[in-house]
């Protein structure tokens, strides 16, 4: 099995970046340093929602540990490194006085990224809203656009002067539909009205988030959508229909939110009855001029009919080979995202903002061979290079992620990390696929 990569650096065009992407409350240890409650606490306390309970109190103790992870990022030979900000770590009650600990925390941060030649990739909101904020209704509550964006002036006034880049929202899909409708994630609710407002307040605190960080005069700011190519499980017209639901659901919605500031009616269909009050007036607000696009890309998923309510459709088991989380592995499928955000928002940089998979990676004599890792990350980079030879204009990659890390309700069983991470020591040992990178990447 392979141990390297049959791609290099020089491959691609020089103004590439290769990246690895975090997010707070997966890896810093949310027990630190004077953080609020968040709902992904609440959620994790709650018996049955996450694999033997677990949560992120220590997570990779990346609070305390983050100059050794940056060496690893820097030592990698990588460009650039996609961290979150937690809310709740700046505002512990959502609202009112900052934690002045959190923010020193991310100045540390972000200047700890620039002494190692790194560029500071933000993203404002990677899923831990605040209690105090979910008991006034969270995403449900209109107000939550003022409240995002009034964090975001806290935040982005102590280090948006030096972060490269910056978004507000991780996978918005995942905030809405996920959260709310499936229960999969917190609050973990299903909750057909709940759902529609969640989605539609989720892009207009990323538009509240926007103006905030334009008026403080900052730049290269984006959105990060997740897409999961839909395929039809058979042929009938039935599933047909519920596959072109399932797409508009989770490739359409937020896309065409953002770039063209329409809903497609596939999604109105059924929460058109749910959506709050007048929510067409704030198309403008949620479609606010964007400097890029960030693609997350993981799988396909096979779709059929299911009887019963909207949307009438459920994903069923697929013939490909799969990761240890059963996610199919369909690189094609990245591929097909690249063009459609392109042909979608033509004028938009893309960036594959994650991308990766979960093995049950173990350590033997101190080496953790991912080999599976290496093969699922050149096939999906090779979907990349050759978009670009296609005229998309791709200008950087970060692999999801560089610690094992808290896959949320999954716990820590699944690891997506380029570096194998002991839960009991906090031992860090890089794996074969980041001594892939370090070779592929070298600037010779
Ligand atoms: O771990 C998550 C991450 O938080 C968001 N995108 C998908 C990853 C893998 O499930």
């Amino acid at each position: 099995m392979t141990k390297t990569f049959s791609f290099h650096r020089s491959d691609f065009p020089s103004d590439f970046l290769w990246g690895t992407a975090t997010s707070s409350y997966q890896i810093e240890g949310h027990k630190f340093g004077g953080a609020g409650r968040t709902i992904w606490d609440d959620f994790a306390e709650t018996p049955g929602n996450v694999v033997r309970n677990e949560h992120g109190q220590t997570a990779c103790d990346h609070y305390h540990r983050w100059p050794e992870d940056l060496d690893l990022v820097a030592d990698g030979g990588f460009d650039t490194y996609r961290f979150s900000t937690s809310w709740a770590r700046v505002m512990p009650e959502g609202r009112g006085t900052p934690n002045a600990e959190g923010l020193d925390y991310y100045d540390r941060l972000v200047d700890g990224l620039l002494e190692r030649g790194l560029k500071p990739a933000a993203t404002l909101y990677h899923w831990e809203m605040p209690s105090a904020l979910n008991d006034l209704g969270g995403w449900r509550n209109r107000d939550v656009a003022k409240w995002f964006g009034d964090f975001t002036h806290t935040i982005m006034s102590r280090i948006g002067d030096r972060v490269w880049s910056a978004a507000p929202i991780n996978e918005p899909w995942c905030v809405g539909w996920l959260s709310h409708f499936e229960g999969a994630h917190a609050p973990g609710l299903r909750d057909i009205r709940a759902t529609a407002r969640a989605m539609h307040h989720v892009l207009l605190a990323h538009g509240s988030a926007l103006d905030a960080m334009r008026s403080l005069g900052m730049s290269n700011l984006g959105a990060v959508c997740n897409f999961e190519y839909a395929n039809p499980a058979d042929p009938s017209e039935q599933t047909a229909q519920a596959t072109h639901t399932y797409d508009a659901i989770y490739n359409r919605f937020f896309l065409e939110g953002l770039i063209k500031g329409t809903y497609p009616d596939a999604v109105l269909e059924g929460l058109g009855p749910h959506m709050p009050k007048d929510w067409q007036a704030d198309m403008a607000a949620i479609s606010a001029p964007l400097d890029w696009i960030g693609i997350n890309y993981y799988t396909r998923k096979n779709i059929a009919f299911a009887p019963g309510g909207w949307p009438n459709s459920t994903a069923v088991e697929g013939p490909l080979d799969k990761t240890v989380m059963g996610w199919e592995i369909y690189p094609d499928g990245l591929g097909h995202f690249l063009q459609r955000v392109h042909d979608t928002a033509p004028d938009l940089p893309i960036y594959i903002t994650e991308n990766g998979m979960a093995g049950a990676d173990v350590l033997q004599d101190g080496h953790c061979v991912d080999s599976a890792r290496i093969a699922y990350l050149e096939a999906h980079i090779a979907q990349v290079r050759a978009a670009i030879a296609k005229g998309v204009p791709v200008k950087g990659y970060f692999v999801w992620s560089l610690l094992d890390n808290y896959e949320w309700a999954e716990g820590y069983k699944d690891r997506f990390g380029l570096v194998h991470v002991d839960f009991e020591s906090l031992t860090r040992t890089p794996k074969a696929s980041w001594h892939a990178f370090r070779t592929a990447l070298a600037k010779d």
